[in-house]
C-alpha cells in the first residue's frame, strides 16, 4: 500500500488548486503509477492556522515502485512540471505531493520519514486517508486511522467539496 497525499492552495497556469490537484493524479498515471483508489477532494483550512489560502487536499494509494526513494523522486519530479517553487516550510504552494506511507516501511533519513512524521496529527490527511485506506494501521503505533481521527487535537476544518 503506497498511499500518496496531495495537497494545493495556490493558482497555477493549470488553473486553481483543484486542477493542478487534478494534474497531479494524471501525471502520476502518467509515470507509470496505477491509481488503485482516491479519495474525495476536502476544502481544508491551513495547519498552523494562518492567512495563506485554503487548501484541496486529497489521498490516493497507488501500485507502482517498489523503491520508496525512487517514488519519492517521481513525486518531486511531478512537483516539478506542475510548477512547483520550494520557499518556506508550510509556504502555500501550487501542488504539493507527500509520500504518507510504503507499506510498512518505517524509516527515518534526512530525505524521506516512513510513515510521514505528521500525519497521525492532520485532519487534512486523516479524513481522506480513511476513504482509501479504511483498515490502515500505523505500522509504528498500531493505531489504525479511524483511531486516529478520534484523537485529532483540535477542530481542523476539513469538509468534502460538494
Ligand atoms: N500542507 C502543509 C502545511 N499545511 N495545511 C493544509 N490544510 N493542507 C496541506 O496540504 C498542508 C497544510 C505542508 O505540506
Ligand atoms: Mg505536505
Ligand atoms: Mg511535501
Amino acid at each position: 500500500m503506497r498511499l500518496i497525499g496531495i495537497g494545493a492552495n495556490l493558482d497555477s497556469p493549470l488553473g486553481p488548486p483543484l486542477a493542478a490537484c487534478e494534474a497531479a493524479l494524471r501525471a502520476l498515471e502518467g509515470v507509470g503509477m496505477a491509481i488503485l483508489r482516491r479519495s474525495r477532494w476536502y476544502r481544508t483550512a491551513p495547519v498552523p492556522a494562518s492567512d495563506q489560502p485554503w487548501y484541496i487536499n486529497g489521498v490516493a494509494s497507488v501500485a507502482g515502485d517498489d523503491d520508496p526513494f525512487r517514488l519519492l523522486a517521481a513525486l518531486n519530479g511531478i512537483e516539478d512540471a506542475l510548477g512547483r517553487t520550494r520557499g518556506e516550510r508550510n509556504g502555500p504552494r501550487v501542488i504539493d505531493l507527500d509520500l504518507l506511507a510504503h507499506g510498512d516501511a518505517v524509516l527515518s533519513s534526512e530525505r524521506l520519514c516512513l510513515p510521514h512524521p505528521r500525519l497521525h496529527e492532520r485532519a487534512f490527511v486523516l479524513l481522506p486517508l480513511a476513504e482509501v485506506a479504511p483498515t490502515w494501521r500505523h505500522p509504528v503505533t498500531g493505531v489504525d486511522v479511524s483511531e486516529m481521527i478520534a484523537r485529532l487535537s483540535s477542530a481542523q476544518i476539513a469538509q468534502p467539496l460538494p
